[in-house]
């Protein structure tokens, strides 16, 4: 397999100062925290370069959310085509997507022919948890510990530990009191769960409630469904992928992954560069009805400004509403169901197969939390101010410490003995989202400040791994054993992403992208908003100017200019 980066790149020359992992084996040249996306790519990539890689991941096997997250009816929201590795035109080449959103299931399958295909696994420690990491100045190393006490150095830690890792338990009275069966989406047992005449109770509506209900209403004797904040969702006319249009992507996917590159969204998505009021009201209706039957999220494309115009959103969020108006045959619940006081796609919009009509079914009912809160967590079930529901299982869709949940749950250890709590005490702060100011050589992939989220995570995944990877090469070239951004690099970046935050309408959702969901954490937009394609572009800026923004070290004490 080729890499892209052509040939070997020399042994790191800090080699002789690090040691291995356990086993005695050869000093380690990167540790890689983490076995989603963008820590296989991370390991795929360095291993290709010649550096010995170490990788650990909590998990019994690689995969990330997509090894937690089993419940039924997890799914990507992006096509399955943009869903996947561009870095290797072999693995495009073998690999057949059978959905245009691929399930949880297939995506499994994809992480485990890759993984299998390039011979990842061996360089993963399963089920262990970082607890430490922190850097040595005098050694300039990284030196992890993990919860079993293992340790292990390297002059490089990349953090892969994704965006969406630590989930978030809500602050709900009396959950440890609960007799029934409490599942978590985000630690969803590898059996399967039987449903068939269970009380079941859902908590939490956003992306993984609503994938939840859809599945589970059809399946439970009775579904409580306890809704705080309703989600928009669109539908998401999943199709099957036929052998010829498979055949057809497989021609132009080189073309494909230009595209995505050079797209707000990673993806191949149209974006429209159409304003929402440049045409009249009878067009607008014409194509908001168009992009509700393409599905997805072609909405979102359909007009250029809806992420900055309120007005503008306003409408298409009324056009929602009125959707939901249509299929909700009680008026009560239509009306619960219809998302209010936020602006559409403030809150990560969602897609779903007939998630409104589940709640046509007679065993699914709504349970509207805005004016009927919970209070407590029975032995028996949910108690809310109008009563107590009696549970057999209760399911927890309460989400995430997101963007920043897990660089925060365990000591990471910079210059001077920091932690990044306590340099993310007001707020995350980084450069590019990849480094930050006083902790050398570490880096992140799909870390706050860029744009996770926004985009797809598989395209930031592989342009962050790449652009480590090119300084890697430059650091050696130069003889640099240590690079870190500046503290004006940092701010300046900072000031880069307040500015566009400033400008874009998701500030006003009470959201995980803004860490409003979690008690006591820092709140504000820590994610770029300006497009995927603008953030390659100023990280290939970063580079192309000689990393002008990190200061270099040739060993402690002694500076080397960019
Ligand atoms: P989200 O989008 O953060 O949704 C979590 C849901 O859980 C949301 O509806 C919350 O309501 C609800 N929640 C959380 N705590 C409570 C309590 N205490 N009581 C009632 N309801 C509660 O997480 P998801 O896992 O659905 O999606 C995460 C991402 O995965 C998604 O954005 C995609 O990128 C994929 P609230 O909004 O706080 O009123």
């Amino acid at each position: 397999m080729k890499t892209e980066q052509g040939a070997r790149a020399p042994a790191a020359h800090a080699r002789a100062d690090s040691i291995g992992g356990p086993g005695g084996r050869a000093p380690l040249d990167v540790i890689v925290v983490g076995g989603g996306f963008g820590g296989m790519y991370a390991i795929y990539k360095f291993r290709e370069m010649g550096m010995q890689v170490q990788g650990i991941e909590a998990g019994g096997d690689l995969g990330g959310v997509w090894y937690w997250n089993r419940y039924p009816g997890a799914r990507v929201d992006l096509p399955s085509i943009d869903y996947s590795y561009a870095f290797s035109p072999e693995i495009e080449q073998e690999w057949n997507w059978s959905e245009q959103f691929a399930g949880q299931p297939e995506l499994l399958r994809y992480i485990d022919f890759v993984a299998t295909r390039l011979d990842l696994r061996k360089h993963f420690q399963f089920n262990t948890r970082v607890n430490r990491a922190e850097w040595d100045e005098a050694r300039q190393l990284w030196t992890v510990t993990t919860e079993q006490g293992q340790r292990y150095e390297a002059p490089y830690c990349i953090m892969a530990t994704g965006p969406l890792s630590v989930p978030k338990e809500p602050e709900i009275e009396g959950l440890k009191r609960f007799k029934g069966r409490l599942l978590h989406a985000a630690k969803w047992p590898h059996k399967p769960v039987a449903f068939a005449g269970q009380r079941v109770g859902v908590i939490g509506t956003g992306s993984t409630g609503i994938q939840i209900v859809q599945e589970v209403g059809r399946q439970a004797g009775e579904l409580y469904v306890f809704q705080r904040t309703p989600s928009f969702t669109m539908p998401m006319r999943n199709v099957r992928l036929e052998p010829e249009y498979l055949a057809e992507v497989k021609r132009h996917y080189a073309g494909i992954r230009e595209a995505a590159r050079n797209s707000a969204v990673g993806g191949v998505r149209p974006q429209s560069t159409r304003a929402f009021f440049s045409v009249t009201p009878e067009q607008r209706r014409s194509l908001l009805e168009d992009a509700w039957k393409q599905g997805g999220l072609a909405m979102l494309g359909t007009f250029s400004d809806l992420m900055s115009n309120e007005e503008a959103n306003e409408v298409v969020a009324e056009f929602v509403r009125e959707k939901v108006g249509e299929v909700v045959k009680d008026p009560v619940t239509a009306e619960a169901l219809k998302p209010r006081g936020y602006p559409i796609f403030a809150r990560r919009p969602c897609i779903d197969t007939a998630y409104y009509e589940t709640y046509n079914l007679p065993s699914v009912h709504l349970i509207d939390c805005l004016n009927d809160p919970i209070l407590e967590v029975t032995e028996k079930g949910v108690r809310t101010q109008s009563g107590e529901v009696a549970l057999d299982i209760l399911i927890l869709a309460t989400g995430y410490d997101g963007l920043t949940g897990a660089l925060t749950a365990f000591d990471v250890v910079g210059r001077g003995g920091r932690t990044v709590n306590e340099k993310w005490k007001e707020g995350a702060r980084s450069y590019l989202g990849l480094m930050m100011e006083g902790f050398p050589n570490l880096f992140m992939t799909t870390g706050p400040n860029g744009p996770a989220a926004l985009a797809n995570i598989i395209r930031i995944s592989e342009n962050d791994v790449d652009w480590i990877a090119e300084l890697i090469v430059h650091m050696r070239k130069s003889a640099a054993a240590s690079a870190e951004p500046t503290a004006q690099a940092e701010q300046a970046w900072m000031d880069i992403v307040a500015a566009l935050a400033r400008r874009s309408l998701i500030t006003k959702a009470k959201t995980w992208w803004v860490g409003t969901n979690v008690k006591d954490k820092p709140s504000g937009l820590t994610m770029f908003t300006g497009g995927f394609h603008k953030y390659r572009e100023y990280c290939a800026a970063a580079a192309e100017d000689g990393y002008r923004g990190l200061v270099f070290q040739a060993s402690v004490r002694q500076t080397v200019p960019a």
